[in-house]
């Protein structure tokens, strides 16, 4: 890894790093309050009078440097993805992958590269909330020693459209309404379900957008996805086409949606808490890369076009390689310094990676740049500490706006032959070792008349969106009808909502049919299609329940433990422990925040106050109450709803004999999940118990 020395002579500033300038922001190195200008400050509490009742001076240089200063905080939010939270972290290389690509970061076993990864949602602003339905990004910026590398995924596989120059449309149409100014931060109105019922292309998103994928439970317990193909080049030139894949250590979990509204009201940064409050107790969340890997040959051989993103290519008929993982284990020191100015870029890439032609990739490449230079204001971006790389950058791209570097010499253009008069004739290019776009395939390089065309290649716009559905556990087939229902609810548009539904005709006539049921109208016939719908084999490794990564584990959950005066403090000292040696964590719920008077006269003080606490918070509940504090929370509504909820979110709920009664009010019917608060709830609060859905929902 290059040392700070290393940047600093590479660079030829002769002055400091971007690591030096971020590090100077530290209060420490000053004594005292300062301005800008580094003056000592003798008063921040009064501005500069004439007379102590008469106006402000236009000479109080003081106030006029802060209030400046406030007055341009904020820069522009970013038009998609503007709410995120991010986290320092590292990848670490699996095994040595020359055989398939030069990339440094992948050149040796547990080789490690730093990198910096923002999770975000889509449509809301930055001050929405954190569990709307949405596609949640997923992007990641490697710092390797040749250069940064941002891979710029989501958190699902694939995409709305085809082709970039849709972007602006769709984006608009799902933001809010242009005259009305919402609705914030979702997808169930009429302008975004008006484009979609147009864009038949946009159905196989559709069905992962109105799955449980997008209401993740966290942002650790979420997929990755670089979703277009791209190229990773060997050090001979060899191209290998991949897929890159994002796998949760923690496994995957999602939310119920009624969960996911409440959450909304009761923490809105509750992702954004999450992943910050793992990190601080050293909870790192890991994740494994996995590429699928493949030749032009295989990709000749697939029903579908690897070009295309409304397409995936099934783990049963291409598996996933694990080539490394990446650990997020340092938060970030300031917000906006770094989780605000990072700035991604798909065309971010390395020796050893290379685009495809994915015509959506392709107009990302020009789209993020852009976008970078309005939010961060000049096209020195890349000298802010979090976007500038680790590795040397030497070049004659000078001045600008907010330069910080100062290049000694006069070599600022090349060829020169300055170094023959003895002086520093700056770098020149490294041909053997630089960045090489590949040649690409035959059928990539095709070259003709100049046309605004789509392959025919791309025209099957359904027969992956019937592999999603049908592929997918009963319950998240349900989910998925339920969601359609209740978004296209909200759409006022009649005709919208009978165009959506012939869609999905061709996608599966019994989820029309339930759809068309739960909108009380007649089943509509099918859209017509370009090309027949065909019905692949169907791939259980995508389910999230009873899928590969649906892990039944209380590694990394929470689970909120009610008690109140009287509650039996050995109980709950034995179920803290026996929750803690499982991996999960123990939360204490209170009536009070300063805690309940334990039935040994301890005072056990309270992570949360009860009203401010509820069960939506958790993925188990424990009611340890003792006949005292049952009877007194029976007259809380809070508490009612703590078990009423619990219960309706198909969560273990463990609780003390004394506890019944408020079960009972809360209308908890007995079933697997619901225990006593010994082992037999430690066993079920590591799943959801999926069993009892179908008696408090219609699951039509
Ligand atoms: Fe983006 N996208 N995008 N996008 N995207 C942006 O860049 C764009 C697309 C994704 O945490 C913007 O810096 C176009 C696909 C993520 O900072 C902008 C198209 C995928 C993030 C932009 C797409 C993504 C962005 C806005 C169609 C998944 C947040 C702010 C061709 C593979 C990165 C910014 C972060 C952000 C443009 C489609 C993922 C405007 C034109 C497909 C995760 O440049």
């Amino acid at each position: 890894m290059a040392t700070t020395s290393d940047i600093e002579t590479a660079r030829g500033t002769g002055g400091e790093t971007h690591q030096q300038i971020a590090k100077k922001a530290d209060h420490k190195t000053a004594p005292h309050l300062t301005t800008n200008q580094g003056i000592p400050v003798s008063d921040n509490q009064n501005q500069l009078k004439s007379g102590a009742r008469g106006p402000v001076l236009l000479e109080d240089f003081v106030l006029r440097e802060k209030i400046f200063h406030f007055d341009h905080e904020r820069i522009p939010e970013r038009i998609v993805h503007a709410r995120g939270s991010a986290a320092h972290g590292f990848f670490e290389a699996y095994e040595d992958l020359s055989d398939i690509t030069k990339a440094d970061l992948f050149s040796e076993k547990g080789k490690r590269t730093p990198l910096f990864t923002r999770f975000s949602t889509v449509a809301g602003g930055s001050g929405s909330v954190d569990t709307p339905r949405d596609v949640r990004g997923f992007a990641v910026k490697f710092y390797t020693q040749e250069g940064n590398w941002d891979l710029v995924g989501n958190n699902i596989p694939v995409f709305f459209i085809q082709d970039a120059i849709k972007f602006p449309d769709l984006i608009h149409s799902v933001k809010m309404e242009a005259d009305k100014g919402y609705p914030q931060a979702a997808s169930a109105h009429d302008t975004f379900w008006d484009f979609i019922s147009l864009m038949p292309e946009a159905t196989h998103m559709i069905m992962w957008a109105m799955s449980d994928r997008t209401i993740p439970r966290t942002l650790r317990t979420m997929q990755g996805f670089g979703i277009h193909t791209f190229k990773l080049v060997n050090a001979k030139g060899k191209v290998t086409f991949v897929k890159f894949h994002w796998k949760p250590k923690q496994g995957v979990a999602s939310t119920i949606w009624d969960e996911a509204v409440k959450i909304a009201g009761a923490d809105p940064d509750f992702q954004r808490r999450d992943l910050f409050e793992a990190i601080d107790r050293g909870d790192f969340p890991e994740w494994e890369l996995g590429i699928q890997a493949f030749d032009e040959k295989f990709a000749d051989s697939l029903p579908y076009d690897v070009l295309d993103p409304t397409k995936i290519i099934p783990e049963e008929v291409l598996p996933v390689r694990p080539i490394g993982r990446m650990v997020l284990d340092r938060n970030p020191d300031n917000f906006f310094a770094e989780t605000e100015q990072v700035a991604y870029c798909p065309a971010n890439i390395v020796p050893g990676v290379d685009f495809s032609n994915d015509p959506l990739l392709q107009g990302r490449l020009f789209s993020y740049l852009d976008t970078q230079l309005k939010r961060l204001g000049s096209t020195n971006f890349h000298q802010i500490p979090i976007n500038a790389p680790k590795c040397p950058v030497m070049n004659f791209q000078r001045d600008g706006q907010m330069q910080m570097l100062q290049p000694k010499g006069r070599a600022n253009y090349e060829p020169n032959s300055l170094s023959e008069a003895g002086e520093d004739a700056g770098p020149r290019e490294c041909p053997h070792k630089g960045f090489a776009t590949t040649t690409g395939r035959a059928a990539e390089d095709e070259q003709g008349d100049k046309l605004r065309i789509r392959p025919e290649s791309f025209a099957d716009h359904y027969s992956q969106a019937r592999l999603f559905f049908r592929s997918i556990d009963t319950p998240e087939q349900a989910h998925l009808a339920s969601a359609l229902v209740f978004e296209l609810s909200k759409v006022g548009l009649e005709h919208v909502r009978t165009r959506m539904v012939s869609n999905l005709v061709n996608v599966d006539p019994d989820l029309a049919q339930r759809v068309a049921d739960g909108l009380a109208m007649d089943r509509p016939k099918a859209s017509p299609t370009a090309v027949p719908v065909q019905d692949f084999d169907l791939s259980p490794s995508l389910r999230l329940i009873n899928g590969p990564l649906d892990l039944k584990t209380l590694e990394g959950r929470s689970i909120g433990i009610l008690v109140s005066d009287g509650s039996d403090a050995k109980a709950v000292g034995a179920l803290t422990s026996a929750i803690g040696k499982a991996g999960g964590r123990p939360v204490i719920v209170a009536p009070k925040v300063g805690g309940a008077k334990m039935s040994d006269g301890s005072v056990l003080k309270a992570d949360g106050q009860l009203a401010g606490t509820p069960s939506v918070m958790f993925d188990a509940v424990a009611i340890a109450l003792s006949d005292e504090g049952c009877k007194a929370l029976l007259k809380e509504a809070a508490a009612v709803q703590f078990v009423m909820d619990a219960f309706g979110h198909l969560k273990a709920i463990g609780a003390s004999e004394a506890a019944k009664p408020l079960l009972d009010k809360a209308g908890v019917e007995p079933d697997e999940g619901v225990t006593d608060l010994g082992t037999a709830f430690i066993e079920a609060a590591k799943g959801r118990v999926w069993a009892r859905e179908p008696k408090l929902r219609t699951l039509a």
